[in-house]
């Protein structure tokens, strides 16, 4: 037993994108690959030794052995302790959790988050900072750099820790700490939440239907649904992890967490719909014959979320990704705080939280969370949403139609065109992109574009930018459209048209309706048929 170092090459293609790096499983289980990948990102970060790091994933195939060489490596490269979830299990907040409360030097987190899994599906990993939270551009782009010129790794070479049993033990020199995935992040919960109200509204009759989906929230939501706040067995579905999910495609959202949806949607629907993704940190969140859609998720826990012991002191600031709808930039206005808008990914919420300057944050994507950890967290905005309910006695289409009659409601929706040839996607947004000085004044039906551009972010904080990060095309009125392609993906190119207009009088119209003329003006001044042979989307959410 003893460490090797192992000769390899640079391996084409190893950036990570929106999350982390993601790829099919096949090409993660090829010789070399995850090894590669590995040694960049220690050596990315400065190397590893002496430092602790938090490692776990989703429980998708693959996540046993990976972890397994992600602690060799970690060992061989002189990490002194490591601390993973009892059988590799963490969610992405719960991970992010231990990184920070444990104060260590990081974490790798295995994920490819909404994503299917299994064998043919696929697989991810990210390395998260010191703070929990995904690392920035700065470090993902060294990381990427050093994939081209590694010409070795170093690996232990011995018997693999046993991670079922939970305790300390030692691979090599590197002490392992194999933890309770779940303890935690169940007692940080209580902490911001009131617990015992919320018991007190299921006690009384308040039915809930949490959709684990397979994937790694069912130990998290069975302990503090079922557990801590006493519903019913039974109250958390598809509540035990599987490697392929069991086939389902564990992203929170309409089209696949459709089982739910029926369900909201049915005549004995329960008082409370949600479903989480496969790594924890997406949600969604539907009441009775009432979805609601991310962006107003955010802004109702913008506008109540001093209800919540946590939050009581009242928000510091908020922050959302620029395709995310401006529903809590009104809520901000009320408010009297700040509202920042940032690219896509949860990785630019970071700095912001870090410095004080906002305390919650969104996305369009499902995605919901404030400064308790650095990542989005699914069970948290599910949490919040009951305690809001318990606070307010209201129930889910109460609590938006009076959002919506006090605020106005943005009419949202997103529609994606999955699996474009990469040439086709790329071809649409250059021509769009080279046309993007013209458009001011160009009129499409209704609308006339009053501003169009390529969103540049500046982060206030370190003054870093960003470029490139989705074109929006605004009309008069306020209505627009956002095109970006997705940064998660692992075969082809998905094109994201994110769709939004704001309204202050008609309230309950059916929100594709209510874009209809958005849609068609985006679609002409994308020439989306031309150039991808589509006319309507895959998943619209
Ligand atoms: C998508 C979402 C983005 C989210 C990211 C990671 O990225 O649009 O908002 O932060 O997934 O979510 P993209 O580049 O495919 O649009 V998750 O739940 O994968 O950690
Ligand atoms: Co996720």
């Amino acid at each position: 037993m003893s460490i090797a170092t192992i000769a390899t090459a640079p391996i084409d293609g190893q950036k990570p994108g929106t999350s982390g790096l993601r790829k099919k499983c096949k090409v993660f289980m090829g010789a070399h690959y995850l090894e590669n990948f590995v040694q960049a990102m220690f050596d990315g970060i400065g190397g590893v030794e002496g430092k602790t790091l938090v490692v776990g994933g989703d429980g998708r195939f693959h996540n046993d052995v990976a972890t397994q060489t992600i602690l060799a490596m970690a060992a061989a490269n002189g990490a002194a302790r490591a601390i993973v979830g009892q059988n590799a299990l963490l969610s992405t907040p719960a991970a992010s959790n231990l990184i920070r409360t444990l104060e260590t030097d990081g974490g790798v987190i295995l994920s490819a988050s909404h994503n299917p899994g299994g064998v043919d599906e696929d697989f991810g990993i990210k390395f998260n900072m010191p703070n929990g939270g995904p690392a920035p551009e700065s470090v993902t782009n060294a990381i990427f750099e050093r994939t081209k010129t590694l010409s070795q790794y170093r690996i232990w070479q011995g018997a693999p820790v046993d991670l079922s049993a939970i305790g300390v033990t030692k691979l090599g020199e590197m002490q392992v700490n194999i933890v309770d995935p779940v303890e935690a992040y169940v007692d940080l919960m209580q902490r911001l939440f009131d617990f015992p109200a919320i018991a007190d509204m299921i006690k009384d009759g308040l039915k809930i239907r949490f959709d684990a989906m397979c994937a790694i929230t069912g130990p998290y939501a069975r302990a503090i649904l079922e557990g801590a706040l006493g519903a019913p067995d039974g109250t958390v579905v598809h509540g035990t992890p599987l490697p392929d999910f069991g086939g389902m495609h564990p992203d929170p959202n309409p089209t696949w967490a459709h089982e739910l949806m029926d369900e909201m949607m049915g005549e004995n629907a329960p008082g409370f719909g949600c479903a989480s993704d496969g790594d924890g940190d997406r949600n969604m969140i539907v009441g009775p014959g009432c979805y609601v859609s991310p962006s107003d998720s955010l802004a109702v826990i913008a506008a109540n979320a001093h209800v919540a012991p946590g939050y009581s002191d009242g928000l510091k600031g908020v922050a959302r990704s620029m395709p995310t709808s401006a529903a809590v930039d009104r809520v901000a206005e009320a408010l009297g705080i700040d509202c920042y808008e940032t690219p896509t990914g949860w990785k630019f919420f970071g700095n912001l939280m870090d410095d004080g300057r906002v305390s919650l944050c969104g996305e369009e994507s499902f995605g919901t969370g404030s400064d308790h950890v650095r990542e989005k967290d699914g069970v948290w905005a599910v949490l919040m949403w009951l305690n809001i309910m318990a606070a307010t006695g209201k129930s889910v289409p109460e609590i938006m139609e009076e959002h919506w009659a006090r605020f106005g409601r943005n009419y949202y929706s997103r529609h994606d065109f999955e699996a474009i040839e990469t040439e086709k996607a790329d071809a649409l947004m250059a021509d769009l992109r080279g046309k993007l000085d013209s458009l001011k004044g160009h009129v499409e039906g209704p609308l006339t574009v009053a501003e169009a551009d390529d969103y540049e972010y500046l982060d206030p904080v370190d003054g870093s930018t960003s470029a490139q990060q989705g074109v929006r095309v605004v009309f008069e009125g306020g209505a627009r459209f956002v095109v970006r392609l997705s940064g998660t993906g692992t075969s082809g190119a998905t094109l994201r048209l994110y769709l939004e207009s704001l309204e202050t009088e008609k309230l309950d119209l059916e929100p594709q309706a209510a874009l209809m003329s958005v849609i068609a003006a985006a679609h002409a001044i994308t020439c989306l048929e031309q150039h991808t042979g589509r006319t309507s989307p895959d998943v619209i959410t």
